[in-house]
């Protein structure tokens, strides 16, 4: 009898919930992001500000022969561009600093073509200086574009002095102004560009030495990517992983593997959606902001498919975002509100496949359903077993006279980005049948509206065991 009690002991001290310790995190799956990449895809949306030469001109590309004379925003206030993105939420803003014409916005010590020539502030004025400050007053973070295409800099086409030249402005950019968190390389140039090699090397190299926290932006990273259009689109699969050596910045025909990337990619460098508010680039008075259909339908093709979405909003000649756009911005924001500040899947019942370390491991199935994300789902499966399917994620006990017609499933990216294959069923019923990759969110817009009493997600191929931090049912009214 003794003897049955002590086994009896054993066993139950063995039975996972009676552990006391939780489950240690289960190892990751290379390559994942880093501190700078993961507070960048965090952001989600992010706003550009194209504002220069063009504004005046109502040109998108210059020609470099304007005259700084044609500079004369009466009434800029970088605090109203930074106020109406606020207000849609975002919390990272990039300038134009210089586009192809080559004026600069800030008073260069190595060229003559910039505010200091123009009727501005009486030619006292600094663009970026006013951008930066009120970003920093609003505690918003700023990044800065520099194009290294430039028609007007006598030097181009002459390898070492432009090089040095361009070096040099990124100099004053990233020494001058306090804390830059993006720099964008664009690598656009006219087909009857003078040749011109860029030390993309030197200047990545001398932008890390400069500014230790930054993300570099171009085609080829090395933090962020091109998403491979400007519609605002990524692919429906995206990768976040890729691999660096198949990339040239500027060259044709990358577009597809950029818009997907590449789950055998060894570089974790994850896609950027640029796209403007309006048709153009540049503000022009013929211009309209797109509907607000239009930019749902973006976000739900940016953000919803593992991007961050950086949204163009130009301002006018006055130097002012038109009222239209802070409008559009701000019902843009609303709507994006409306779809996802009610969760269904809150109070629901999770139920997974298996949970790393059981109930109490620390990775149990109810942990998508809470705001943290750090705290994630983990099946019990080990990573050096490699099952890579058969896993699901079931929340059960659904009211079913509630609606719904998003499913949001968000990956713990920490730990590497790794589901390739997805289904979603309600009620047994197969709602998505062809998902593919999740990242750090993927959106579901549903043709039509769903009742059910249980939703199961099934993970049908991954690289190692999904690791899932959020799910929510959410209804969109506007589709
Ligand atoms: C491109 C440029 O040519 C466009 O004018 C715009 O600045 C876009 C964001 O990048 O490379």
């Amino acid at each position: 009898m003794r003897r049955l009690s002590f086994w009896l002991l054993v066993l139950l001290l063995h039975f996972e919930q009676f552990q006391s310790k939780i489950a240690t995190p289960p190892l990751p799956v290379l390559p994942i992001p880093s501190v700078a990449q993961l507070r960048w895809q965090r952001r989600e949306i992010i706003m550009f500000f194209h504002f220069g030469m063009n504004t005046f001109t109502d040109r998108e590309w210059g020609t470099g022969y304007e005259s700084p004379g044609l500079f004369d925003p009466a009434a800029l206030d970088a605090g109203q561009w930074v106020d109406a993105a606020a207000a849609a939420g975002v919390d990272l803003v990039i300038l134009t600093a210089k586009h192809h014409d080559g004026f600069c916005l800030w008073p260069s010590r190595y060229t003559d073509h910039s505010v200091e020539r123009s009727p501005w502030r009486g030619g006292r004025g600094d663009v970026v200086r006013e951008f930066v400050d009120a970003a920093r007053s609003r505690g918003v973070d700023v990044g800065l574009y520099l194009s290294p295409w430039d028609r007007h800099e006598k030097t181009y086409g002459q390898e070492i002095e432009y090089n040095e030249y361009y070096m040099a402005q990124l100099q004053e950019l990233l020494t001058r102004y306090g804390s830059v968190s993006e720099i964008w390389f664009d690598g656009a140039k006219g087909k009857n560009a003078t040749n011109m090699t860029y030390y993309f090397q030197d200047w990545f190299q001398t932008v890390k030495q400069l500014q230790g926290s930054i993300n570099i932006f171009s085609d080829a990273g090395p933090d962020i990517r091109w998403v491979g259009d400007e519609s605002g689109f990524a692919g429906p699969t995206c990768w976040s992983s890729i691999n660096r050596t198949m990339l040239k910045i500027g060259e044709a025909g990358i577009e597809n593997y950029l818009n997907t990337g590449d789950p055998r990619g060894t570089d974790w460098v994850p896609p950027e959606c640029d796209v403007s508010i309006r048709p153009g680039w540049f503000w022009h008075k013929n211009e309209t902001a797109k509907p607000l259909s239009q930019l749902l339908d973006i976000y739900y093709k940016s953000v919803g498919r593992n991007c961050v979405l950086l949204l163009n909003v130009p301002p006018n000649t006055t130097g002012l975002i038109s009222d239209a756009d802070v409008v559009k911005l701000k019902e843009f924001r609303s709507a994006i509100n409306t779809i996802f500040s009610t969760d269904f899947a809150k109070g629901s019942k999770a139920q997974a496949s298996s949970q790393r370390g059981g109930k109490n491991g620390g990775f149990a199935a109810c942990n998508v359903l809470d705001d943290d994300d750090t705290t994630y789902w983990a099946p019990s499966e080990v990573a050096g077993r490699r099952q890579t399917s058969g896993y699901w994620l079931k929340l059960g006990e659904l009211d079913p006279t509630v609606r719904f017609n998003v499913i949001r499933i968000q990956e713990a990216i920490t730990m590497g980005q790794r589901i390739k294959q997805h289904k979603v069923y309600a009620d047994g019923k197969a709602v998505v049948t062809n998902g593919t990759t999740v990242g750090h969110k993927r959106l579901h817009r549903l043709e039509s509206v769903v009742h059910a009493r249980a939703v199961r997600i099934w993970i049908k191929e991954s690289k190692g065991p999904p690791l899932i931090s959020s799910v929510g049912l959410h209804f969109d009214p506007f589709h």
